[in-house]
C-alpha cells in the first residue's frame, strides 16, 4: 500500500572511509522510519571493518543484514583497491536477493566504487538505484568531468579545468589518474559514466561547505543531465564508544591539546614519522598521536614498536610532557568532540574532514593520496583549517622538517584567524542537519520520491 516504508538496501564496499559514511546513512534512513537493508561482503580486509560491522549491527538490530562471500583476489597491490574489484565481481550474488526479497527492496543506495558493474544488473531488476559517494563534492566534480577531460586530452598530463568549479592543478588530481592504463583510472571513468544513469547521488557534504561545486554539479555546467546530487551530511555519529583516550583528554584543559591522525589507510615513512615527532614536540603543545606503519591493521604486529620508531629518549620525554602516542584504532568522533581537542593535523579523508567540520575542530591538512588535496581545497576555502601545499606529494622536499611542522602546528593552535572561522564552519554543518536545514530537506524529499 502507499503507507508502506520505503525498504531500502544499502551496499557499501571496503575501507572504513567507505563503510563508516553508508552505516551511518543506514541507521539515518531506519530513524526515518525506512526498512533497511545491509549487504556485507566477506571476507573483509582489515579487522577494523569487520569489529565496525558487528558492533553497528548490534547496535542497530532492526537493520537486516545480508552476508555474502566473495572470492578475494590473489594479486599484489593495494588491499583495498583489490577488494573493490573483487566485490565489483560479484554482482551475480546480488540477484537473487533482489527478487526475492520481502517487502521487495524498493532502492538501492551503491558505494561508488562498484557502480558500474551494480549499476546494469539492478536495474535490469526494475529497481532504482542511487549512488553514495564517498568524498567530496569538489572529487565528485572532478571524477564527472574525468571522462570528458580524458577525451579531449587523451592523457590527464594537464592540469584540469572544470566547467563551473575551476582549474584543478595536475598536482592535485589523484596521482593513479595521471596513468591511463591503471586499472583504478579504469574503473574510475566507468564508474563516473555509471553514474548518469543513477536516479541520485547521496553526498556527505553540505550546501554552505561546497556551495560552488554543489551547484555546478546540479544546474549541469560540469557534466549536462547529471544526475541530482543531494547533499545529506554532515552525517551523524552511530555511537559513542569508551576509548582509551578519553581520561586523558578529561585531564587536559579546553582546546589545548593536538590530535594528530593520517586515516587508517595511510602508513607513513619512519623517518617522516620521526621528524612529525620532533615537530610535534617543539610545537610546545600536548598532542595525541595516532601512529600508522602499515595499511592493513592485521599486519601491525610485524612491525616495529613504537619505541624503536620513535627511540626511547623521545618516547620517554612523551611521557614526561604528559602527551599521548597511540599505535592502532581510536574512536575518532569521541576525540574530535573532546572540548580538550583545539587543532587536528589530517591526512583529509572525507569522513576525517567532515568530522572535523561537524565539531569545529581547525584543521592542519596535510593529504598523502588520492582526493586528499582536493578535500584539503575545501578545508583552506571553507575556514575549516589551513593547507601548507608544499608538503604533499609533488613538492620538492619529500620529507617535511620537525622545525617546520612545528612552526604550522604553533600557528593552527594559536592564529585567532583560523580558530574562530572553524568553529563558524560547525555552526553551519549543524544548520544544515537542523529542522528545515538543507541536508535535512534534501533527504526527506529522496524518501518521499521512493514512495511514490
Ligand atoms: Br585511523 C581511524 N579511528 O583510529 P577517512 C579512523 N577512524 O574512528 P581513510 C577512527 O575512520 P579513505 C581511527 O573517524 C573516519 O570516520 C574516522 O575515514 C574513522 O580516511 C574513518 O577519514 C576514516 O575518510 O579512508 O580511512 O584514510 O582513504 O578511504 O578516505
Amino acid at each position: 500500500s502507499d503507507d508502506e516504508p520505503p525498504h531500502i538496501a544499502l551496499l557499501p564496499s571496503a575501507g572504513m572511509g567507505h563503510l563508516t559514511p553508508l552505516c551511518q546513512q543506514a541507521a539515518t534512513l531506519l530513524g526515518y522510519g525506512c526498512k533497511v537493508s545491509l549487504i556485507v561482503f566477506h571476507p573483509m580486509v582489515s579487522s577494523s571493518e569487520s569489529h565496525f560491522i558487528t558492533t553497528f549491527l548490534s547496535s542497530f538490530p532492526s537493520i537486516h543484514s545480508i552476508h555474502l562471500n566473495i572470492t578475494p583476489l590473489n594479486a599484489p597491490g593495494d588491499p583495498f583497491f583489490l577488494q573493490f574489484e573483487s566485490i565489483r565481481r560479484s554482482p551475480h550474488l546480488l540477484l537473487p536477493l533482489l527478487n526475492s526479497s520481502s517487502p521487495r527492496i524498493t532502492s538501492l543506495i551503491v558505494d561508488m566504487t562498484l557502480a558500474s558493474t551494480f549499476l546494469p544488473v539492478i536495474s535490469s531488476a526494475g529497481i532504482s538505484t542511487y549512488i553514495f559517494f564517498t568524498s567530496s563534492a569538489a572529487m565528485l566534480s572532478l571524477c564527472a568531468y574525468f571522462p570528458t577531460h580524458i577525451n579531449a586530452r587523451k592523457i590527464s598530463t594537464c592540469d584540469m579545468e572544470i566547467p563551473g568549479v575551476g582549474v584543478i592543478p595536475k598536482v592535485s588530481i589523484p596521482p593513479l589518474l595521471h596513468n591511463p592504463d591503471h586499472l583504478f583510472t579504469t574503473q574510475f571513468i566507468e564508474n563516473s559514466l555509471a553514474f548518469q544513469q543513477a536516479s541520485g547521488i547521496l553526498i556527505n557534504t553540505f550546501d554552505d561547505l561546497e556551495p560552488e561545486a554543489l551547484m555546478a554539479l546540479n544546474n549541469g555546467v560540469v557534466v549536462p543531465g547529471f544526475p541530482r546530487v543531494i547533499p545529506v551530511g554532515p552525517l551523524k555519529q552511530l555511537f559513542l564508544k569508551e576509548t582509551s583516550a578519553l581520561a586523558w583528554l578529561d585531564a587536559q584543559p579546553e582546546r589545548s591539546v593536538v590530535y594528530v591522525s593520517f586515516g587508517s589507510r595511510t602508513a607513513m615513512s619512519v623517518e617522516q614519522i620521526r621528524e612529525l615527532g620532533v615537530g610535534l614536540e617543539r610545537s610546545g603543545f600536548r598532542f595525541l598521536w595516532v601512529i600508522k606503519t602499515k595499511k592493513v591493521d592485521k599486519e601491525e604486529e610485524q612491525v616495529l614498536e613504537l619505541e624503536e620508531v620513535l627511540g626511547e629518549e623521545f618516547m620517554e620525554s612523551i611521557k614526561a610532557k604528559g602527551s599521548m602516542v597511540v599505535r592502532g584504532w581510536v574512536e575518532q568522533e569521541v576525540i574530535l568532540k573532546h572540548e580538550a581537542v583545539g587543532g587536528f593535523v589530517s591526512h583529509c579523508g572525507w569522513n576525517s574532514v567532515m568530522e572535523a567540520a561537524l565539531y569545529g575542530v581547525p584543521v592542519l591538512a596535510w593529504p598523502q593520496h588520492g582526493d586528499q588535496k582536493m578535500n584539503a581545497g575545501v578545508v583552506k576555502r571553507s575556514g575549516l583549517g589551513m593547507w601548507v601545499e608544499e608538503w604533499s606529494w609533488g613538492g620538492e622536499e619529500k620529507l617535511v622538517k620537525g622545525e617546520e611542522i612545528a612552526k604550522r602546528v604553533k600557528e593552527l593552535m594559536e592564529s585567532t584567524t583560523v580558530q574562530s572561522s572553524a568553529p563558524r564552519v560547525a555552526v553551519k554543518a549543524m544548520n544544515a542537519i537542523a529542522e528545515r536545514g538543507s541536508s535535512r530537506k534534501g533527504l526527506t524529499e529522496f524518501i518521499a520520491k521512493l514512495k511514490v
